[in-house]
């Protein structure tokens, strides 16, 4: 066949349809990046379906909360991110990441591995690029390293993210000697309750 035939996914209707769709195609032994990226992007955002799971907290840059640990398989994730605030550039341990905005526009850096950390050089921001509500990126260790952002100082963003598999570390980079350390993926409420951590 010479054309392409891609299928298509039907919009899910709400977020607890969306999250139910993304279960159903998890149980595919397969993982298709294209389908999961179409499905998470095609859900209209509606901050009522999706509140419960997020929780702002002002003392911390940005909150994660865990929305479905899909069998094992994923862990997907409501991230709460307070104005101006971002992580740290890091990797995602060999996993696939999928980053869907759901409140606010996204500001990411993406950069290259540190060629040799022991050369303690800056790290350049490879490109940026500006994502917008209901959009969704997808990144692993071979596209690169990222640095994620809310670059609105009058609002809050919300992300939804999708690791598969889940992971407990990733390695996160100084912006300035592109040394390497461990960061946890702490996890602040599961399934709308708070954790105490
Ligand atoms: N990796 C960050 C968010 S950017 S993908 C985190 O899950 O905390
Ligand atoms: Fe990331």
């Amino acid at each position: 066949m010479s054309s392409c035939c891609q299928s298509k996914v039907d919009a899910p209707g709400t977020f607890q349809e969306l999250v139910q769709n993304i279960r159903e195609i998890f149980s595919e032994p397969e993982i298709n990046v294209e389908k999961t990226k179409q499905l998470m992007a095609s859900y209209n955002s509606k901050p009522e379906e999706w509140e419960k799971y997020a929780m702002f907290d002002k003392n911390i840059p940005y909150s994660r909360n865990l929305v479905d640990e899909g069998n094992g398989k994923y862990n997907l994730l409501a991230l709460c991110w307070n104005q101006g605030q971002g992580s740290s550039i890091h990797s995602h341990s060999n996993s696939h990441c999928f980053l869907k905005v759901l409140q606010g526009s996204v500001k990411e850096e993406m950069y290259d591995w540190p060629s040799d950390p022991k050369l303690k050089t800056e790290m350049v921001p490879r490109k940026v690029t500006i994502f917008e509500k209901n959009q969704c990126e997808y990144i692993n260790d071979d596209i690169g390293l990222h640095r994620v952002q809310n670059p609105s100082l009058a609002e809050g963003m919300v992300t939804l993210h999708l690791y598969t598999p889940p992971f407990p570390t990733c390695k996160v980079f100084n912006p300035d000697t592109s040394e390497e350390s461990v960061g946890k993926m702490v996890i602040h409420s599961r399934f709308g309750e708070k954790v105490t951590n």
